[in-house]
């Protein structure tokens, strides 16, 4: 299953770290969607934009956040937009993950003092990307588990609990094919 991913990096903040954006943007577009590619476009300079599209921005960026599985953010080079956006995630319940190189920065206490960010030191790039791995697995087994959890309210009518320990070899908690057909269709 695709997850939406909201990749945050320096833009007005300086463009010294744009080449790794563009990286990282690149890894989990392998598997998954970045809604925030353009955070990686070395094309566009710090400068870029004309201020009355601030507002078509400032819309679009938060209509993503709002829809985003996770927030990703690079936060080596200090950006008042990533830390606004990391609060507004927050604010939304968006879990959010914080990458920073530990020998080029200080991070804000405002971010490694709040519980609810992630925060991943690192001391070179190539760190980055298995984290990055088991955090769209973990986002992954979530969705699992809170699916599994949902539905198996709905499988109680269905289970014949006679069979729950010691049933058919084709039944498993006594959902045996035949059983699960008979039981199954009707909600169908
Ligand atoms: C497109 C590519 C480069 O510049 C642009 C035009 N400007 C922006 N487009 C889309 N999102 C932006 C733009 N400027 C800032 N943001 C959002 O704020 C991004 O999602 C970044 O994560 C963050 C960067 O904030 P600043 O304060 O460093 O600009």
């Amino acid at each position: 299953m695709k997850k939406k991913v909201y990749f945050a990096g320096s833009i007005r903040g300086g463009r010294q770290d744009a080449e790794l954006y563009k990286r990282i943007i690149e890894y989990i577009q392998r598997n998954h969607t970045v809604l925030t590619e353009h955070v990686g476009d070395l094309s566009k300079s710090k400068t870029e934009g004309l201020k009355d599209r601030d507002v078509a921005i400032y819309e679009q960026d938060t209509a993503w956040l709002k829809q985003a599985d996770v927030v990703i953010a690079e936060c080596t080079t200090p950006s008042l937009g990533v830390g606004y956006e990391l609060a507004y995630a927050e604010s939304h319940g968006i879990p959010v993950h914080i990458f920073y190189n530990k020998s080029r920065t200080n991070l804000s206490a405002m971010l490694t003092g709040n519980k609810y960010f992630y925060i991943h030191p690192y001391k070179s790039d190539a760190e980055i990307f298995p984290l990055i791995d088991a955090i769209i697995q973990w986002l992954l087994f979530n969705h699992l588990s809170y699916s599994a959890l949902l539905i198996s309210p709905a499988l109680f009518p269905i289970i014949d609990w006679r069979y729950s320990f010691a049933g058919p070899r084709d039944s498993w908690i006594g959902l045996s094919k035949p059983i699960l057909k008979e039981r199954l269709l009707p909600f169908l």
